[in-house]
C-alpha cells in the first residue's frame, strides 16, 4: 500500500508550497492527511487536485499516518514531533528543533541522502534554508577539492520570516514610493516607515539589515550559527572553519549567499564550473558580460539552487568565490522536506511492498 502522508502546519506559506510540490510531482503517496492548530481547522484547501479539510492536530490525528512533515514553530516541533513518532509516524520536521540533535540526522537529499535511513528517535531534519541553497553547490567542489573553510555573506528575503515578514516589507514600499528624497538625508527613512518594522529589527524597504534570527553567543546571531553548524553536520566535516554574516535584504522571495570557499588543493573558476554544471540540484548561470547571474527575481518559482560569478580568488589559488540564489520556500524549505518525506515513502513501500 502507498504510505499515509500527514502535512503538518498545512496553512501556512510554507505548507501550501508543499500541497503545491505534491500535487505536481510524481505521486507516492496514498491519503494525505492535513493537520494544523485548531484554529485552522475546518478550512479546506486543494492538493492533487482533491479538496481536503484541516483537521485540528491531536495525537489521535497522527494514527495510520506513516511520514509526518513538519512545518511549524521550533516549540511546536519539539512538543507534537515526539506524539507523532509514538503513534507510528516518522517526522519530517523543517523546524530548527532538532537539527543538532545527535541521533537526529539532518538531510538536504542532494548531499547526504543517505543520512535519512538512520533515524533512532524515529526524526529527520531538513535543513535551513540558506545552508540547503548553499551547501548543494559546496557540497561536489568539496568532493572535488577538499573544503577547509567557508565565510558566507547571506542576502535573505523577506519571506524568510513568513507571511508576516511578506506583508511587512510591501507596506513599507508602498511607504516609501513615490517620494525621491528618502534615503538621501539620515533618519528620513526611518520617518517614512515609522514603528511598524514587523518581524525585522531595523526598515527593510530601502534598506539593508545585517540581522537575521536571535541573539546568541558573543555577538553572531542564530542563523548566523546555524549556517556554521549545520554546514558541518551535513558535510560530515567537524572541524570545518564558517564565519558567515546573515543580511536581510528588501527581496520578497529567494535567498541568496556570497561564498568564500578554501580548499586543500588549487582551483580553478573552470574546473569548478564543470563540476557545477554537473551536480544535481544545480544549475549554473555564469555569463556576466551577458547580464547572466544568479538572482532571486529569476530563481523565484525554481527549484534548483543558481550559482554564478564563479572566480578563483587572485591572492589564493586554492579558493573561489562564488554567488548563490534558491528560493527559500522551495528547495530553502518545502522541498527540501518533500523530498526527504519521498525517499522515506520508497523506503516504506520496498519494505512493505
Ligand atoms: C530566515 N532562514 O530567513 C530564516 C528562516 O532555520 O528554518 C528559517 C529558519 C530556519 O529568517
Amino acid at each position: 500500500a502507498q504510505p499515509t502522508l500527514a502535512v503538518v502546519g498545512a496553512t501556512g506559506s510554507v505548507g501550501s508550497v508543499m500541497l503545491e510540490l505534491l500535487s505536481s510531482r510524481r505521486n507516492v503517496w496514498g491519503e494525505i492527511r492535513l493537520l494544523a492548530s485548531a484554529r485552522s481547522a475546518g478550512k479546506s484547501l486543494t492538493c492533487r487536485g482533491e479538496r481536503l479539510e484541516v483537521r485540528e492536530m491531536t495525537a489521535e490525528s497522527f494514527d495510520g499516518v506513516d511520514v509526518a512533515m513538519f512545518d511549524v514553530p521550533d516549540t511546536v516541533s519539539e512538543q507534537w514531533a515526539p506524539i507523532a513518532v509514538a503513534h507510528g509516524a516518522v517526522v519530517v520536521d523543517n523546524s530548527s528543533a532538532f537539527r543538532m540533535h545527535p541521533q537526529v540526522p539532518l538531510v538536504v537529499p542532494e548531499v547526504n541522502r543517505e543520512d535519512a535511513e538512520h533515524r533512532p528517535i524515529g526524526i529527520v531534519s531538513s535543513a535551513n534554508c540558506t545552508v540547503a541553497a548553499m551547501i548543494i553547490t559546496v557540497a561536489p567542489l568539496h568532493y572535488e577539492y577538499g573544503l577547509r573553510e567557508l565565510v558566507l555573506a547571506s542576502y535573505q528575503s523577506a519571506s524568510g520570516a513568513g507571511q508576516i515578514g511578506v506583508d511587512t516589507l510591501h507596506d513599507q514600499l508602498t511607504k516609501v514610493a513615490g517620494d525621491r528624497l528618502l534615503g538621501s538625508r539620515p533618519g528620513n527613512v526611518r520617518q517614512a516607515i515609522g514603528d511598524d518594522l514587523g518581524p525585522f529589527p531595523a526598515p527593510l524597504a530601502l534598506n539593508v539589515v545585517p540581522w537575521s534570527g536571535d541573539p546568541a553567543d558573543n555577538g553572531w546571531s542564530s542563523e548566523e550559527l546555524k549556517l556554521r553548524n549545520e554546514s558541518r553536520k551535513i558535510l560530515g566535516l567537524q572541524a570545518l572553519k564558517v564565519s558567515a554574516t546573515c543580511v536581510r535584504v528588501p527581496v520578497v522571495t529567494g535567498h541568496s549567499v556570497a561564498v568564500h570557499a578554501v580548499f586543500a588543493s588549487e582551483v580553478t573558476a573552470a574546473g569548478a564550473r564543470q563540476v557545477l554544471r554537473n551536480a544535481p540540484g544545480v544549475i549554473l548561470v555564469d555569463d556576466p558580460e551577458a547580464g547572466e547571474f544568479p538572482m532571486p527575481i529569476d530563481a523565484v518559482g525554481t527549484d534548483p539552487s543558481w550559482v554564478g560569478r564563479i572566480r578563483r580568488a587572485m591572492d589564493d589559488p586554492r579558493a573561489l568565490s562564488l554567488f548563490i540564489t534558491g528560493d527559500n520556500m522551495r528547495k530553502g524549505a518545502a522541498l527540501n522536506t518533500v523530498q526527504i518525506a519521498e525517499l522515506i515513502a520508497t523506503e516504506l513501500t520496498r519494505r512493505n511492498p
